[in-house]
């Protein structure tokens, strides 16, 4: 099987414009990730559990964890000098260098460093997400949230770590989805899953259905054609729902599917944020064949107006996503943006 390193380094003998700077930016990525699976692999033992008494920009309890991968990707990414600003999910602010390399970095990097992290005291798959934009902002200063504030169509590259049964790098630079996975005894990610296509069609649906009665009208009639018991060759239809977007968006990419978070009348903009949940899904989803929106429009094409904004989000299977869409511009355009 070939090696990360191989296969960037023969993607970027295929693009011209793919600078060593790129490759190195997805290598070094690579490193934090293998850095962050040996904590979390070790968590049980290791005192890392449990809180780190701090909460985030979304009021949610910073997890020992969640600050241990924020800092171990930060490190890398300032380490390799070719990233001039971050927005992480951790951090209120923009993440800036004052050094003189990294203020010539002409990528900035949106992530997600450990999504799903309530998940880790149970031993359930979490991820780390990730986009990658080229600054906007002149070389030589700081990056500034302008450089963030790009819609997802400008994304030069978006990609997810999962820490699951395995652990898998799965990325895309604009020309198709691969899958690498860690081999632990050498510690190297190895093309394991390459050209990656979601299925048009599937029959697996993922949503927290606690929220049902707060659902819009359009979620809850496309739930009812799910449990319809119509013959048809993709029924029946079923639930999967892990709690860990890059858990659920992993198992539809490879089996097809639909993961959706809506947004409801009291949070009409859902739960997921649109620069470092929703965009790198719905870039990879649109690279494996698939769909993202937020019900009515492409993920892809929203504008940011802040780093942590939040968008409901609907992203899979083509035909499911679009079927969903059916319904929710037939009863639910009120929610339409
Ligand atoms: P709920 C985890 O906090 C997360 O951001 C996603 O990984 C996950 O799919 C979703 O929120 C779960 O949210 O409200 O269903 O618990």
């Amino acid at each position: 099987m070939k090696t990360l390193i191989e296969f960037i380094n023969e993607k970027q003998a295929d693009f011209s414009y793919a600078t060593g700077e790129f490759s190195r930016l997805v290598h070094d990525i690579g490193i934090a990730a293998k850095i962050v699976n040996r904590e979390i692999n070790k968590a049980g033992i290791a005192d890392i559990f449990g809180n780190e008494g701090t909460v985030n920009v979304q009021g949610e309890e910073q997890k020992k964890l969640d600050v241990f991968a924020n800092n171990q990707f930060i490190k890398a990414l300032k380490h390799g000098g070719m990233v001039c600003a971050i927005a992480s999910e951790e951090n209120d602010e923009l993440i800036t260098f004052d050094n003189e390399l990294s203020n010539r970095g002409k990528y900035v990097v949106a992530m997600d460093p450990l999504d799903g992290s309530s998940n880790i005291e149970v031993n359930v798959s979490i991820g780390t997400v990730f986009s990658i934009f080229r600054r906007l902002s002149e070389s030589g200063s700081s990056g500034d949230v302008t450089d963030l504030l790009q819609p997802g169509t400008k994304m030069v590259a978006a990609g997810y770590v999962i820490y699951g049964s395995s652990t898998m790098l799965v990325y895309s630079t604009g020309y198709g989805v691969n899958g690498f996975t860690l081999d632990p005894s050498v510690g190297l990610f190895l093309l394991s899953h390459p050209e990656m296509k979601i299925p048009d069609g599937g029959n697996i649906y993922s949503i927290n259905e606690a929220n049902y009665i707060y659902f819009p009208e359009g979620v809850k009639e496309y739930i009812r054609y799910c449990q319809e018991d119509e013959p048809s060759s993709l029924r029946p239809y079923t639930t999967r729902y892990i709690g860990s977007l890059v858990a659920d968006f992993h198992r539809n990419l490879i089996r097809g599917g639909i993961y959706m978070y809506p947004g409801t009348k009291k949070n009409p903009n859902g739960k997921l944020r649109l620069l470092y949940e929703c965009n790198p899904v719905a870039f990879l989803a649109e690279q494996a064949g698939g769909k993202a929106s937020d019900g009515f429009r492409r993920i892809l094409e929203i504008q940011p107006e802040s780093l942590h904004q939040r968008t409901p989000l609907f992203v899979g299977s083509k035909h499911m996503v679009e079927k969903a869409e059916y319904f929710m511009n037939y009863f639910s355009r009120d929610f339409k943006k």
